[in-house]
């Protein structure tokens, strides 16, 4: 399909190594994806769902060894650990090559190797980076065909260039003692084995488009980021955009394709879904703002919980042309079903691991991580920008994570330096945070901890650069939608109403509305979070989930500090914010 002898190269490199029966381009055709998905049906690889009721789609179910992204066994491969960073996993990329050679080694044996050209961001657009992943699993080809731009236009677009990022990826034997996830940034090569789960095997996802693209990102002077992108559309049909980062199961996929609530919906507002994961973001010289792009073409959604009211758009979109993994499968009528979806677990059913399941065992039926992978142009709320070349503006960047006690509903950064600040220290409590009790928080900065492809103290001088080359900065805000009352349930609503705040950060960054300076930051007036037609929650709640509470700030800065001190390239200026902070909490 190429004669680009860089790709020609490489590809004999790789062939000789594993020793596949076969080689197959994919070229992206309806024809060659409709074989495929025959020939992975014929083999039990995946099963047909019912035509009528889920068109096109499908149920794959992993090992049961393979359901999730294994951190511990991902590797970030630079030439000098350093580069690698205190948060990441680090092995000398001569030495890993070497090791993983001898896990490859005739790994596709029997086996036939697919090779998809793949694009992340619009074929064409200044934003898009080209990938080829070389994989002997058919599950992954049909993957990347949603989540990714694939095929013949993208060889076509790469030409004779050696600009691409080498992914070679083998099931092998699925064993997690010789599962490794490695990316070797200086090569632009990444290389799986072991796995089969959709995080460790579609390479163009955290794989490129996070690690392998923010160590891009920091070469070229732009930013990957772990972010989703929502367009708010007034009822003058002005529509302005927001990016938001949050740790994973922090509800990103809820909140890219949120529901106005009814008030706003009769008003005329909208809200649009450009990507519910990654984000790509450049500074435009013209109007010196940050625009971002979704590099990705599908969705690879968390199924539990997902149901008609906490995200009817997500629902819609999986209704067909999907890949379902590890969820239940409904024998009655060959569908599928997942825990949260409604409240009728079907009677005659497989549990994800294919085995006779009963629901009132009390034993869940489909796995807490099992996914659906959907195309992006079959969510009812895709935004007509989706696929502009140029991306879209963002007005405000938004961080948060789960806390019970500590950060209010939503504060604002005093600058684009404080706002990297509030990102840096963005953390998460596990779940006993839910029952009020106290409980540790994990640092998880811009969400980017298991993502970031380089040291993780440039990245936040990276951060700090980009800031300095906007004229016109997005404004930057922490939101926080899961403070807890005393018996430890959630106050705030959440789902569609985080609308509300989101209407407060918009307001904001036109000079619309005041704020109250805090020492952490500008906090809303109560007034000016709006509750109309929400049911229990006055002005008084809303004060409540605004307070600040110096003695847990305190405690915060303490545990900032420490988790500071882990790093070993730590910009002055954010030392410098968390003097600020501290001194302005005395
Ligand atoms: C994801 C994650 O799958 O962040 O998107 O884990
Ligand atoms: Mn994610």
């Amino acid at each position: 399909m190429t004669n680009n002898i860089h790709v020609k190269k490489w590809l004999d490199e790789m062939a000789d190594l594993t020793n596949p029966d076969k080689i197959v381009w994919i070229d992206g055709s309806d024809e060659q994806i409709e074989a495929l998905e025959k020939e992975a049906v014929s083999t039990g690889e995946m099963l047909k769902l019912n035509e009528e009721k889920l068109p096109n789609c499908y149920l794959h179910r992993t090992a049961v060894n393979d359901v999730a992204r294994v951190e511990h066994r991902t590797f970030i491969c630079s030439k000098k650990k350093e580069d690698a960073g205190p948060t990441n996993n680090w092995m000398d990329p001569q030495e890993c090559y070497a090791k993983l050679r001898k896990l490859f080694k005739g790994s596709m044996k029997g086996r036939t190797m697919y090779v998809i050209p793949y694009s992340m961001g619009l074929v064409g657009s200044e934003f898009a980076k080209i990938g080829i992943e070389l994989t002997d699993s058919i599950y992954v080809v049909l993957n990347m065909n949603i989540m990714t731009r694939i095929g013949k236009k993208v060889i076509d677009a790469l030409g004779d260039s050696a600009d691409f990022v080498r992914g070679l990826h083998a099931k092998a034997d699925i064993d997690e003692e010789n599962r490794y996830i490695c990316h070797f940034p200086e090569d632009n090569t990444i290389w799986s084995i072991n796995s089969g789960y959709g995080g460790n095997v579609l390479l163009g996802k955290k794989c490129f488009a996070l690690r392998i693209a923010s160590y891009l990102g920091k070469t070229e002077g732009w930013l990957a980021e772990h972010m989703l992108i929502l367009g708010i559309e007034n009822p003058k049909g002005e529509v302005k955009y927001i990016a938001a980062a949050f740790p994973s199961l922090c509800g990103k996929t809820n909140l890219a394709m949120l529901i106005p609530p009814e008030i706003y919906q009769k008003k005329g507002y909208k809200v649009w879904c450009v990507g519910d994961d990654i984000a790509w973001l450049r500074v435009n010289p013209a109007d010196g703002r940050l625009y971002a792009v979704n590099p990705e073409y599908g969705f690879f959604g968390v199924a539990p919980g997902t149901n008609d009211k906490s995200n009817p758009n997500a629902l819609a979109t999986t209704k067909r042309d999907t890949i379902f993994t590890n969820v239940v499968h409904n024998l009655d009528d060959n569908t599928v079903w997942w825990e949260g979806l409604d409240k009728n677990p079907p009677k005659n059913a497989l549990d994800w691991k294919g085995n006779k399941w009963d629901a009132s065992s009390g034993e869940k039926g489909a796995h807490p991580n099992s996914r659906f992978t959907a195309k992006a142009i079959n969510c009812p709320c895709i935004s007509p920008e989706f696929e502009n070349p140029k991306g879209v503006p963002i007005s405000a960047i938004v961080f948060g994570g789960r806390r019970a006690k500590t950060a209010p509903l939503v504060y604002q950064s005093t600058g684009w330096q404080n706002g990297v600040f509030v990102g840096s220290i963005m953390g998460s409590e596990t779940t006993a945070a839910a029952s009020g009790l106290a409980a540790g928080v994990r640092h998880d900065p811009m969400a980017m901890l298991p993502f970031c492809g380089y040291n993780m103290g440039d990245y936040f001088k990276h951060w700090l650069d980009v800031g300095k080359k906007t004229a016109n900065p997005p404004k930057i805000f922490n939101v926080n939608w899961f403070r807890t009352d005393d018996d430890g349930k959630f106050i705030w609503p959440g789902f569609g109403d985080n609308m509300r705040v989101l209407l407060w950060i918009l307001d904001r960054c036109e000079d619309k509305v005041g704020a109250d300076k805090t020492a952490i930051g500008y906090i809303p007036k109560a007034d000016d979070i709006n509750i109309e037609g929400l049911d229990g929650i006055t002005k008084s709640t809303v004060a409540d989930l605004l307070s600040v509470d110096k003695e847990l700030w305190e405690a915060e800065v303490k545990g900032i500090k420490e988790f500071y001190a882990t790093f070993d390239r730590l910009p002055a200026e954010l030392n410098k914010e968390l003097e600020k902070l501290e001194n302005a909490l005395k």
